[in-house]
């Protein structure tokens, strides 16, 4: 293969502070932020990172943030304002072209805004009026459940318990959340085989293993911090090697922050040992590979099996039938590469799962989960030290917000122990998730939408068909601090709500306030902001929960809204007797400045199930999913003939499918753009599109050539092709049937009806696209 330009600075480092300081500068608010940093992830007071899901490092006595942290924070602590002035000068179809960079630049919500149709724009509204027109809507609806409440994994533990328990006591479960989007699969498999649907896994275990696993991620982009862990874990003779079609070049050397002789003397550390290329959508079957050697060598953990396990004969069964060819096709990678992965396994006495997106953003995301759950199974590697499943989450408290109730599906036991604690009925039927909700959106089943946080339209697949739809609807609520793209789609009625960040007081008629969140490990923290709020207008989330119940449900309501907004205590009292595991909150909360830790039965080898105990799960799809995917693609190709596109001599190759996967730079934080900067991936644009060296020459095009991307309707549909581009052309270490570009610009391409079967993740990370070279003129040719 042809070499391609690497990353020749370690990961972390200078030019990590370097790019977020700057960062900081830009936004003008290096004094603010500047402060803020400094009291991130500590204990003793400050506020947890909004950064990521992350751990905090129990031994930090100095900064412990990140480039990552540091954006996320100046982004949040900006002192520019989204006020009335600004929207005064800007109508709403005017901002509808603006970028997701220009819009995060603009500054934070500061005021309550409504929007004035006859005017075309936001105007201030006194929040008492928005909290009547709320009620009057809702009091309106036929049923509770023409409401969609979304949430986004930044909301606090508190207001998130409030929030569920409004939304229920209001009478729908129509409570999707970004983990719909993000580890849903890790929730229902790891639920289903484990129970619980969370990481197994402390810090303190990364420290202890022999062999970590890392599926599907990019902690130099997405979870600096991480980098440290692995390091460590590297320096102590853990082997670690990352499954990816992407070859990330963040991971190959780290300069400690934390270090510093790092930072003085240039030292860097290895973090990873090697890169197993997979295909995309390829986990399962590399996954596979490796569980049939394990099963047919003898080389399983038979007495974790025989007393913790269920399921075991089936899954051998099922191995058996694999055979070879299809794991080399599934995969990409050859039998004997799998087999000295296997013999890793084998010899390693604590072996660590890792994963992100790149492991649950596919239609096979539940299988693929399911297979590095029964891998750790087979290894008997869930119970002890330096062994287990480590789900790496994005959203500083998504998975926070899930443990408080935010659900769609919530469990029996949960609406039982609401209905005790609040002696108020609970809706039971199950509410929509992200894509049925979007669905029901798109085909007017809804009349109102509300976001707590997030951006909903933007982040889902079908984004134009969504912000279309909110256009339909009589009210549409924000509660955010950043104007963003789903905010732009009024309905009849439209709110913004601009609520205080997580770095911001919150001093109330009891004093000032703390809240929790729940790191990726299960480990629950205080946070509590020290800026002054940028403007006095605006309201915590739990105020602004506390008020919208206080109108819609009426003051005579038994929840007593407005004391549990005063005084955070309250809310904890009755989280610690609705939510298990919280008992004695407020106490075990103020116990450690570290927090505590919950209970997980699994780490105990106590098993949740319905089985009681641990479950292999058999996959749904077959291991060649993707490759069949192609092949029915490639086959279809040329019968798309209605088009603005001109599909013109297609050549019956089979490079003309390819799969797209989508990916993050570590100037965005999700749908907030900070920047244009990849420096990991070379590049200083967004409008990219990412394929190996040796395809781009194969086809005899050249990189910087301008590519069309459009993905075809699914087979029997009378969807149009989506189109996207011109994309730039540019050269990545990546797998021969992938090519990559950025989220969210791409979401278009992606669809709500391709999704896992349970989890309903959208396949946001695989799907089959067919790529057009724009010729000198501007028209396309050369199609692939
Ligand atoms: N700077 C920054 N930090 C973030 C975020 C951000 O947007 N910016 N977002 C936050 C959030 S919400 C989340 S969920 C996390 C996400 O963090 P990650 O899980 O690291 O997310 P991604 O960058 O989407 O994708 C991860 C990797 O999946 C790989 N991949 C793609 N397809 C496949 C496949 O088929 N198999 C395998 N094995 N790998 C594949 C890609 O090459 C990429 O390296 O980050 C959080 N932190
Ligand atoms: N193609 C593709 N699509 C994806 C993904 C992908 O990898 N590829 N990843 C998916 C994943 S993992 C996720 S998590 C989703 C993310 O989906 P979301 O969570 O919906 O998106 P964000 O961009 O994180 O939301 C940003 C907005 O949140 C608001 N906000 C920020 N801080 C706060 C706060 O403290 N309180 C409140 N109330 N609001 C706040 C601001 O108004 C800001 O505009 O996107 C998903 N979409
Ligand atoms: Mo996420």
């Amino acid at each position: 293969m042809r070499k391609i330009p690497i990353y020749t600075y370690p990961a972390a480092g200078w030019p990590a502070l370097i790019s977020s300081t700057r960062k900081l500068m830009d936004y003008q608010t290096f004094l603010r932020g500047g402060l803020s940093v400094f009291k991130s992830n500590q204990p003793q007071g400050g506020f947890d990172c909004p950064g990521c899901a992350w751990p905090d490092h129990k031994s930090h006595k100095a900064i412990d943030v990140c480039e990552n942290g540091i954006k996320v924070i100046a982004s949040e602590t900006m002192t520019r304002k989204a006020d009335a002035k600004f929207f005064t000068k800007h109508t709403i179809t005017e901002l509808q072209g603006w970028s997701g960079y220009e819009l995060e630049h603009i500054g934070r919500l500061s005021e309550p805004l409504y929007y004035d149709a006859t005017q075309d724009r936001y105007i201030p509204i006194p929040w008492d009026s928005a909290y009547r027109l709320i009620a009057e809507q809702l009091g309106q609806l036929d049923s509770p459940d023409e409401a969609l409440f979304y949430t986004s994994g930044r909301v606090t533990n508190e207001p998130a318990f409030m929030y569920q328990l409004f939304v229920r006591c209001f009478g729908t479960n129509n409570l999707p959340d970004c983990s719909n989007m993000c580890h849903e699969p890790t929730s229902v498999m790891l639920g289903r085989q484990l129970g619980v649907g969370k990481a197994t896994v402390t810090l303190e275990d990364f420290g202890q293993a022999k062999l970590i696993l890392m599926f599907g991620q990019n902690p130099a982009t997405n979870h600096p911090r991480m980098l440290e862990m692995l390091a460590h874990a590297h320096e102590q003779g853990c082997r670690i090697l990352s499954i990816n079609p992407m070859r990330e070049q963040g991971l190959s050397k780290f300069r400690n922050p934390q270090k510093p002789t790092h930072m003085a003397a240039g030292q860097s550390a290895d973090v990873v040992d090697e890169v197993i290329q997979v295909q995309i959508g390829g986990d399962a079957a590399l996954l596979t590979g490796i569980a049939k050697w394990l099963v047919e060598n003898h080389k399983i953990n038979t007495n974790f099996i025989t007393t913790h396990t269920s399921g075991f004969e089936p899954l051998k069964q099922w191995l058996t039938e694999q055979s070879w060819s299809d794991i080399e096709l599934g995969s990409g990678i050859s039998q004997a590469e799998i087999i000295s992965l296997a013999k890793l396994v084998a010899d390693s006495s604590a072996t660590i799962c890792t994963w992100g997106m790149g492991i649950t953003q596919h239609v096979q995301g539940d299988d693929n989960v399911g297979m590095i759950a029964n891998l750790l199974l087979l290894m008997g590697m869930i119970g002890i030290d330096g062994a287990g499943a480590s789900p790496v989450r994005g959203h500083s408290n998504v998975q926070g917000d899930r443990t408080m109730g935010i659900h769609e599906r919530p469990a029996q036991k949960l609406l039982d122990s609401l209905e005790r604690v609040f002696e108020h009925p609970m809706p039971q039927v199950h509410g929509y998730d992200v894509v049925t909700g979007a669905k029901a959106l798109i085909t007017g089943k809804l009349k109102v939408f509300m976001g707590m946080g997030g951006n909903y339209a933007v982040a889902a697949p079908d984004t134009s068909a969504i912000q279309q739809a909110l256009t339909t609807t009589q009210l549409n609520i924000f509660v955010g601090t950043k104007l963003n793209e789903t905010m732009l789609y009024p309905g009849a009625n439209n709110l913004i709500l601009p609520c205080l960040g997580r770095t911001e007081r919150i001093i109330t008629a009891k004093g000032e306030q703390f809240a929790t969140i729940e790191d990726s490990m299960c480990q629950v923290v205080p946070t509590q902001g020290n800026l002054k709020p940028v403007s006095e207008h605006l309201k915590s989330e739990a105020q602004i929960v506390a008020d919208i119940a206080t109108h819609v449900c009426g003051s005579d309501s038994s929840i007593p809204w407005q004391r549990m907004s005063e005084d955070f205590d309250v809310i904890r009292d009755y989280i610690a007797q609705a939510i298990d595991g919280f008992e004695d909150f407020n106490q075990r909360i103020r116990a450690s400045e570290r927090g505590f830790h919950l209970y997980h039965p699994a780490r105990h080898r106590v098993w949740n199930t319905s089985s009681g105990k641990a479950q292999f799960a058999v996959p749904q799809y077959p291991i060649t999913y993707v490759a069949a995917q192609m092949a029915e693609a490639t086959s279809s190709f040329r019968t798309v003939t209605d088009t603005t596109i001109p599909m013109n001599s297609a050549q019956d190759n089979e490079q003309k499918i390819w799969q797209l996967t989508s990916v993050r730079s570590h100037d965005q934080f999700n749908t907030m753009i900070f920047g244009f900067k990849d420096r990991y991936r070379h590049t200083n644009r967004r409008d990219v599109l990412f394929m190996h060296p040796d395809e781009i020459s194969r086809l005899g095009w050249q990189t910087g050539d301008s590519v069309m991307v459009t993905r075809q309707p699914n087979k029997n549909s009378t969807d149009q092709p989506r189109v996207l581009g011109p994309l730039v052309l540019t050269e990545m270490d990546i797998a021969s049937n992938a090519v990559a570009a950025y989220y969210p610009e791409c979401n278009d391409l992606f669809n709500l009806d391709t999704h896992a079967p349970d989890s309903h993740i959208p396949a946001y990370k695989s799907t089959t696209v067919v790529l057009q070279r724009m010729s000198a003129e501007g028209g396309t040719t050369d199609p692939t």
